[in-house]
């Protein structure tokens, strides 16, 4: 470390990040380190050195990059991302985890000298805004120059923050290191490994560049950060956090978790309607309310039928001057972008995560190699967007009025609908949420899992515990948040989706009018659900449509064998988890006897022009 470096470290006069520092530079032995401060020069040095190790590539428009991981490195990778416990620790089985201490050695050997030939990034980060209660510091050490200039346009700058807290102990310690390259893409696949240290707040990612298993402040922290929530009486989600508007210009805001590919983001970005983010949310309690900040400045988002149509002003922003990556597209003879679902068609070449390609070109098995990636993505910050909201920097947050819970769920729950209750709706609807795969992890695609939250990904305390921490959470408040559940995924007999894209607005404004008192619902055995009436003034007043009788039948029935099914599955994954509390099977029970009610009196399938609508 350079004498400008150490400066630099010695600066924030803190003796755990110098000694942090200190044994990952012995570890990885870097040939140097760079010492990323707050100063626009700083920042500068790290983009530019992106550029110049070819992690990214300039294209066409000016500000914009391209970057590919490798072939198999598209992904999230949940088989390697593993808890480091303690013999006798124990977190339930829908948590990987790795004896301690074999952890720390297989990890500890893979970093030994892994940095020798490059150059060594610490950089200085803060989760949530800045100057607020909700926020915690991180320090990321990284080989790779992506992953910190990623970390600057998706996070607020932290060095600063961490002077301000002099001395301080409690921060997020992340360590990433891609590893040997070949040609310029992680090389050691086998032993890529996501190791998550929670006695220590640290994670370690080795042998793997895809942002989600890398940008350590990403899902790494939201595991470090949900176990710190638990023990703090707060939540750590995987949430956007959205205004919308009640037609005055005034917002009342929103927090929405759904699994990754099932709209979270298009939905946070809607049309009239204001952003604060899209992925992850600290949620607080402050005089008998729920305030929410984004842990983020800005998004790392699916970039997949993305067109000037549905998703006007992201299209906008991914299409403007200014800083944007651009991973795992195609970059076509112009030096343009290309996504699968732009607005033009298919270029007839380019250069993807696969290298040169043709349309029909194919992998070895025969399937063809679509031109960009399923899961390519871009970043941006969130200022880009033209309907960033302004309480985005606020430290004290935004009042939070209601949780929003959505999967991709072909065949059982209904598009909208809102729970009776605090209790039943973070039971019934977000405890048992289920989402069918997507290719936002590797593996298989169209299974139905269980995913409670949308965040069994990354739990880091027992399930009993984080769902009862859920439950308690709303304890002292004045009134608590609505819950509501969204399904844009139903599908007809035919096979065909129920919904547009676009109907999900119209959800957003009937969830307003609830919370605003300002319009009735009618209640079936799972919640309330619009009446035709308020949806089809809404379709005609937002999207200009005649929304029918028959489109408000086909989705908002009630399908009983398919909600009694769900609630079997869901019960059985309970019973068979450790210490889950009386009150969710008392819950379930209930549910189900309401549809077994409404089963006598009408059948299995129940529209809503049975129930007096
Ligand atoms: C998700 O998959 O939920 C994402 C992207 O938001 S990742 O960073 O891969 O988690
Ligand atoms: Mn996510």
């Amino acid at each position: 470390m350079d004498n400008e470096q150490l400066d630099k470290l010695q600066a924030l006069d803190n003796p755990y990040i110098m000694e942090f520092v200190n044994s990952y530079v012995a570890l990885c032995n870097p040939d140097s380190v760079f010492l990323r401060t707050d100063s626009s020069q700083d920042i500068g040095y790290i983009r530019n050195k992106a550029l110049e190790l070819a992690e990214e590539a300039k294209l066409a428009t000016a500000g914009h990059t391209v970057h590919f991981d490798g072939y198999f490195d598209q992904a999230r990778d949940k088989k390697n991302t593993k808890y480091l416990l303690k013999t006798g620790q124990d977190l339930g089985k829908y948590i990987n985890s790795i004896d301690r201490n074999d952890g720390l050695a297989e990890i500890r050997g893979y970093l030994k000298d892994i940095m020798k030939g490059k150059q060594m990034y610490v950089c200085f980060f803060c989760l949530g805004p800045l100057d607020s209660e909700f926020s915690i510091l991180a320090v990321q050490i990284t080989d790779s120059a992506y992953v910190a200039h990623s970390e600057d346009i998706l996070y607020r700058p932290g060095y600063d923050q961490v002077k301000k807290n002099k001395g301080t102990k409690d921060f997020f310690k992340f360590v990433h290191s891609a590893g040997e390259l070949a040609g310029n893409v992680s090389k050691n696949i086998d032993k890529r490994r996501v190791y998550i240290d929670l006695e220590d707040k640290k994670v370690y990612s080795v042998n793997t560049q895809y942002a989600g298993n890398t940008v350590g402040l990403k899902k790494l922290s939201l595991r470090l950060a949900i176990n710190k929530a638990c023990s703090q009486g707060w939540l750590a989600e995987h949430m956007f956090v959205m205004g919308v508007d009640n037609g005055h210009g005034e917002q009342a805001y929103f927090c929405g978790a759904y699994p990754s590919m099932c709209g979270k983001t298009s939905t946070a970005m809607l049309e009239g309607e204001t952003i604060i983010g899209d992925d992850i949310a600290y949620l607080r309690k402050r005089d008998g309310k729920v305030f929410a900040v984004n842990v983020e400045r800005g998004i790392f988002g699916i970039i997949k039928d993305v067109n000037s149509k549905d998703d006007a002003i992201l299209f906008n922003a991914l299409s403007s001057k200014g800083e944007v990556i651009f991973s795992n597209v195609l970059v076509d003879e112009a030096n343009l972008p290309y996504w699968s679902g732009k607005d033009s068609n298919p270029p007839r070449k380019g250069v993807n995560y696969c290298g040169q390609w043709v349309p029909g070109k194919t992998e070895e098995n025969g399937t063809e190699i679509t031109p960009s990636h399923k899961n390519a993505r871009y970043t941006i910050r969130l200022k880009a967007l033209e309907n960033v909201d302004p309480n985005l920097e606020n430290p004290g947050g935004v009042e939070v009025k209601g949780l929003i819970y959505g999967g991709r769920d072909s065949d059982t729950s209904v598009p909208l609908e809102e729970a009776f209750s605090w209790q039943q709706g973070i039971i019934t609807k977000a405890a048992s949420l289920e989402s069918e795969t997507t290719a936002a992890t590797l593996g298989k695609e169209g299974v139905r899992v269980f995913n409670p939250m949308s965040n069994i990904d990354f739990l880091s305390v027992p399930i009993a515990k984080y769902i009862e921490m859920n439950l308690n959470f709303a304890k002292g408040l004045n009134q608590s948040p609505a819950i509501f559940s969204v399904n844009y995924f139903l599908r007809g007999k035919d096979g065909k989706f129920l919904n547009a894209m676009q109907d999900k607005r119209i959800w957003l404004k009937w969830i307003r009018l609830r919370v605003d008192n300002e319009v009735a619902a009618l209640k079936t055995a799972t919640g309330f659900i619009p009446k035709y009436d308020d949806l089809g003034r809404l379709f005609k007043e937002i999207l200009g449509k005649n929304y029918s009788k028959e489109d408000y039948t086909r989705q908002f029935t009630l399908r009983i064998p398919q909600n009694l099914a769900k609630i079997e599955r869901i019960r059985n994954i309970y019973k068979n988890s450790k210490d889950i509390g009386q009150i969710l099977f008392k819950e379930l029970d209930a549910q189900e006897a309401r549809l077994k009610e409404y089963q006598r009196k009408f059948g299995d399938y129940v529209s809503a022009f049975m129930l007096g609508e």
